[in-house]
């Protein structure tokens, strides 16, 4: 019986964490992503392969960016930044000139092999962001980094 009590506890506990971080986003992203200066935009790549990102992880507080997110290795990798995605304002994400996806935040983007997918958002709440993958042992093998917001 006591086992099934602290089961409960630990399980509603559970439930309190992921419903604060549900919420703990840039609520007003769209309003910011709107008064952003687009034409000032900087577009920064950052080619993934075996096992590295390459490319800059450092942006500035109210500035608008294009991340050009390549697949330039063999294999699928992620960019698995929970954390980055919900402080940033998103604007959208895009492959090519073929689809484009609208969300408050992500969480995790896969690119395949070849691929690319371009993420514009405007950078805003300042802090460090782990970034890595989770494909495999990818992150053990040097998949993960710092993105820096300041
Ligand atoms: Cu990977």
């Amino acid at each position: 019986m006591k086992k099934m009590v602290t089961g409960l506890v630990g399980a509603l506990a559970l439930g309190a964490v992921a419903a604060a971080s549900a919420a703990d986003y840039v609520e007003n992203y769209q309003e910011i992503v709107k008064q952003a200066d687009w034409k000032a935009m900087e577009t920064v790549t950052i080619q993934m392969d075996e096992f590295s990102y390459d490319g800059k992880l450092t942006f500035e507080s109210g500035k608008a960016y294009k991340i050009e997110l390549k697949n330039v290795g063999e294999k699928k990798h992620y960019f698995t930044a929970p954390e980055f995605f919900k402080k940033i304002a998103t604007r959208k994400a895009q492959v090519n000139d073929q689809a484009e996806i609208k969300a408050d935040y992500f969480t995790a983007i896969e690119v395949l092999p070849g691929g690319q997918l371009d993420l514009y958002f405007v950078a805003h709440e300042k802090g460090e962001f782990p970034v890595y993958c989770t494909i495999d042992d990818h992150r053990d093998e040097g998949m993960e980094e710092i993105i820096t917001v300041k």
